[in-house]
């Protein structure tokens, strides 16, 4: 996790700052920059997203976490994904089969229905016509350089111990604000 945040995430910036020096976008936060995103602009859309991806990855994960949700999160996942245990089957699912790099995320609409799905590369579901909905409230990344130096090529063993990392309740925060 210290290589992934100290130099995969760092390259996004480092990249994502390169791309919009010296244009319009330089004056803009970063999700006003993804959800008005020029999806042909690879730069940003790869270096842009990164940053967005990974800033919430670190944000929705602590030493020690784990447990289960509870209030209204534990609520909405009882009530669209039929329960905790069929929440995880499908979010490990989306995660597992994901084609070659990407995430899959957890998304909330507006009045509380939860979503899950999945997008490519460094594309989240905020950025226009990914098939993604909602605002993301939690989401794994499932590209090789987050599991390989522990996990090889055993992404699913990845996803069932990064279970043990989730932050519950700074995933209900998000959730509160995002409905
Ligand atoms: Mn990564």
């Amino acid at each position: 996790m210290e290589i992934h945040h100290g130099k995969h995430h760092q390259a996004y910036i480092t990249n994502l700052n390169k791309a919009i020096t010296g244009t319009p976008l330089e004056e803009k936060s970063l999700e006003e920059i993804i959800k008005g995103l020029d999806m042909a602009n690879m730069a940003v859309r790869n270096n842009g997203g990164g940053h967005y991806n990974h800033s919430l990855f670190w944000s929705v994960m602590a030493p020690n976490a784990g447990g289960v949700p509870s209030g209204e999160l534990a609520d909405a996942i009882t009530r669209d994904l039929g329960g905790m245990e069929a929440f995880k089957e499908k979010f490990e699912q989306a995660a597992a089969t994901r084609f070659g790099s990407g995430w899959a995320w957890l998304c909330a609409h507006k009045g509380g229905k939860l979503e899950i799905c999945s997008t490519p590369n460094q594309d989240n579901p905020l950025m226009p016509a990914t098939g993604c909905g909602g605002t993301p409230v939690l989401g794994v990344d499932v590209w090789e350089h987050a599991y390989y130096l522990h996990y090889q090529n055993r992404r699913p063993d990845y996803l069932k111990a990064w279970w043990n990392l989730v932050n519950w309740n700074a995933v209900a925060a998000r959730y509160a604000a995002a409905k």
